[in-house]
């Protein structure tokens, strides 16, 4: 057969990888910052053998429909794959691949980051600094909480919550409770790590971070119930979705100054209006969702975007599968 495969790119992105990707099949990228809309996606996939796509595209059944019987392979640039119907995929016999293990480490990093900057008040004080309101030195200004010997609760003991959990018990000695649907034996081991109901883990840490996947079941797992459960000076972190935190809650429990702080690199919606309740409370930290935004991260998401995707093509097991 002569003809060249087809497969659309949904952003830019970086390193060499396209190149590779250019030598096997005819490749359209979308060329803007700003991704395309429901519309322009349906027209873009019509006739597409692979996708490369971002969290902002929904990649269900009809748009696979509308891509025709051709498209075989949708390669995630991302871990989570939530943006994507997995079962209309593999109905449609659509292998569906991600980028695993190459964004734990930027992602750990950047959960222990918000710890901090939302215990210490990072941004409100800097903030103050550029604004020319730095006026004096207050003994009682900016007060904030410590991380040593204290208790961390890691919601969801996966990849990058169990670096995460390293960091800090190795690095500031924190007690380590978690939740996971398995037990973990290295965990116990190594950390210390002690697994318990999310109730129990809510009650008792000082320091919360979720790294379970949108799922269903998860969807508002961190619900006002749940915030309710948190000590008054706990900070609560979040870089794996918004949707896992019930947003309204947070305000509210921020507002009443029910938990010390949150930090989070993930919202619902993505971007957050920059009116939103949460942007504007001096008690939260909030990153456009750069957990994986390294140059060492993106640029191994990219090399395994494309192998994905180049392998599902030929009709070969993909290098990271989710289906
Ligand atoms: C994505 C992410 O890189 O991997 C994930 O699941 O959330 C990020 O690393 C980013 O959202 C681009 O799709």
């Amino acid at each position: 057969e002569t003809m060249k495969h087809s497969v659309l790119v949904t952003r830019q992105i970086p390193g060499e990888s396209l190149k590779r990707l250019r030598e096997v099949c005819e490749v359209e990228v979308w060329p803007e910052a700003i991704p395309p809309s429901r519309e322009e996606l349906c027209r873009l996939v019509k006739g597409r053998h692979g996708l490369l796509t971002m969290l902002s595209d929904r990649i269900d059944g009809e748009l696979m429909d509308v891509a025709g019987e051709q498209l075989c392979v949708v390669s995630n640039y991302a871990v989570g794959f939530n943006n994507i119907d997995v079962d209309a995929a593999k109905t449609r016999g659509v292998v569906v691949g991600n980028t695993p293990d190459v964004l734990t480490d930027a992602t750990a990093d950047l959960a222990v980051s918000l710890l901090f900057a939302a215990s210490r008040h990072v941004l409100p004080a800097g903030n103050q600094v550029r604004e020319g309101e730095w006026k004096t030195w207050e003994p009682t200004g900016w007060l904030g909480v410590e991380p040593s010997d204290k208790t961390l609760g890691i919601v969801g003991m996966g990849r990058i919550g169990k670096a995460t959990a390293k960091r800090l018990v190795g690095g500031w000695g924190m007690n380590l409770l978690y939740t996971s649907r398995s037990d973990q034996g290295d965990v116990e081991k190594e950390l210390g790590g002690r697994r318990v109901e999310l109730d129990t883990l809510l009650a008792e840490s000082d320091f919360v971070s979720v790294h379970v996947a949108l799922t269903d079941e998860t969807r508002n797992l961190i619900d006002a119930d749940a915030i309710g459960k948190m000590k008054s000076t706990s900070v609560l972190v979040n870089t794996a979705r918004g949707e896992i935190v019930d947003q309204d809650a947070l305000v509210d429990a921020l507002n009443r100054r029910a938990i010390f702080a949150a930090g989070l690199d993930v919202t619902t919606p993505e971007p957050l209006p920059a009116d939103h309740a949460l942007v504007k409370s001096p008690h939260c930290v909030i990153l456009p969702h750069i957990g994986s935004a390294t140059h060492t991260s993106r640029n191994a998401m990219s090399e395994i975007a494309v192998d994905n995707l180049i392998a599902g093509l030929a009709g070969k097991p993909l290098r990271c599968s989710v289906t």
